[in-house]
């Protein structure tokens, strides 16, 4: 799907407009700070970065709630721009790398990937199933609910009208859950969407898990992949500096493992790391979060652990 020279795209995005706590606007500052760049440029990708997305502001007097939705007019304005940014680097043939920022901006990222191909997949992963519509969310804020924006789910809302509904719920699946509010409950069962919660991590293992997840969205192995992935996912040992952490999460390891088995289908053609916020934890906790974020991408885009794969060789070699 991608052009040569294998180009990644950084999207930063320093908003957090969709829930309330200061700081994760940082994340990919410190991201870009923390020598990501770099990193991928290591990996063999060519980088394009032309400096963080700037995000016009918009003070709270002229941005009230729209029902429940906090800041709706912000978030709104801030998806558009990221959807439109992500879409021409998609179709450039880059992939475009969102760095948030809080995780309602994948609903601008993931519509900029489904309108250059409409037949992508998304695998969720994180602690959270992000699909509250207007109708259910308890808080109001816009990042527990993206994705029922994608798949155009609950009553419409017009300053959203923009968000497409080109999500069908079969290219849908997660990865990671462990908070699911019970109006989500509801929901991803009466959609038939397909999640792995921590349960089935545990049960089937993570190499089982995404097989199962990839059999799911993208049974031969031939549609583009779009990879969403909320820090929070981890367990906040390997993740702290996050707004909702939540106990029992992916391993270091398991995090890892999913970011490897996507980027080895060849199929992947976006990638979001979201919600690290680096105004929570002390000094250590931050470095932990940066460190893992950055190294997740760096799996996400083709880091091994070996140079080859020494079980594939030595299958090959044995015949
Ligand atoms: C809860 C809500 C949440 C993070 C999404 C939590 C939402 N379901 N938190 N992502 N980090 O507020 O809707
Ligand atoms: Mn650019
Ligand atoms: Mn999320
Ligand atoms: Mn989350």
């Amino acid at each position: 799907f991608l052009s040569d020279p294998k180009t990644v795209a950084i999207v930063g995005c320093p908003f957090g407009g969709g829930q309330p706590k200061p700081g994760v606007d940082k994340g990919p500052i410190r991201l870009v700070n923390a020598k990501l760049p770099e990193q991928l440029k290591g990996l063999g990708w060519k980088v394009e970065f032309n400096g963080h997305h700037p995000f016009e502001e918009i003070d709270a007097q002229s941005d009230p709630p729209i029902g429940l939705l906090k800041n709706p007019r912000y978030v709104s304005r801030a998806c558009k721009a990221v959807s439109d940014v992500v879409g021409a680097h998609a179709k450039n043939g880059q992939l475009p790398l969102m760095l948030g920022g809080d995780h309602s901006l994948a609903m601008g990222s993931v519509s900029g990937t489904l309108k250059q191909y409409p037949d992508a997949c998304v695998i969720w992963v994180d602690a959270h199933a992000d699909i509250h519509t207007v109708d259910t969310t308890d808080t109001g804020n816009i990042h527990g609910m993206p994705l029922s924006f994608l798949l155009g789910l609950g009553p419409k809302v017009s300053e959203f009208s923009w968000v497409k509904p080109l999500l069908n719920p079969s290219r849908l699946v997660y990865i990671g859950l462990r908070s699911v509010d019970t109006s989500e409950k509801r929901i991803l069962k009466e959609n038939g969407i397909r999640a792995f919660s921590m349960h089935e991590v545990d049960k089937y293992g993570i190499g089982g898990v995404v097989d199962m997840a990839l059999d799911h969205v993208n049974p031969k192995r031939d549609l583009p992949i779009h990879l969403s992935f909320d820090v929070d996912a981890l367990d906040p040992w390997y993740a702290p500096s996050t707004g909702t952490p939540v106990a029992g999460g992916l391993s270091s390891r398991e995090g890892h493992y999913i970011c490897e088995a996507i980027y080895q289908t060849g199929c992947l053609v976006a990638l979001d790391i979201v919600e690290i916020n680096p105004s929570l934890g002390d000094v250590r906790s931050v470095e932990k979060t940066l460190a893992v974020g950055c190294s997740l991408t760096r799996a996400a885009l083709g880091e091994r652990l070996l140079f080859t794969d020494t079980n594939e060789k030595s299958a090959s070699t044995l015949t």
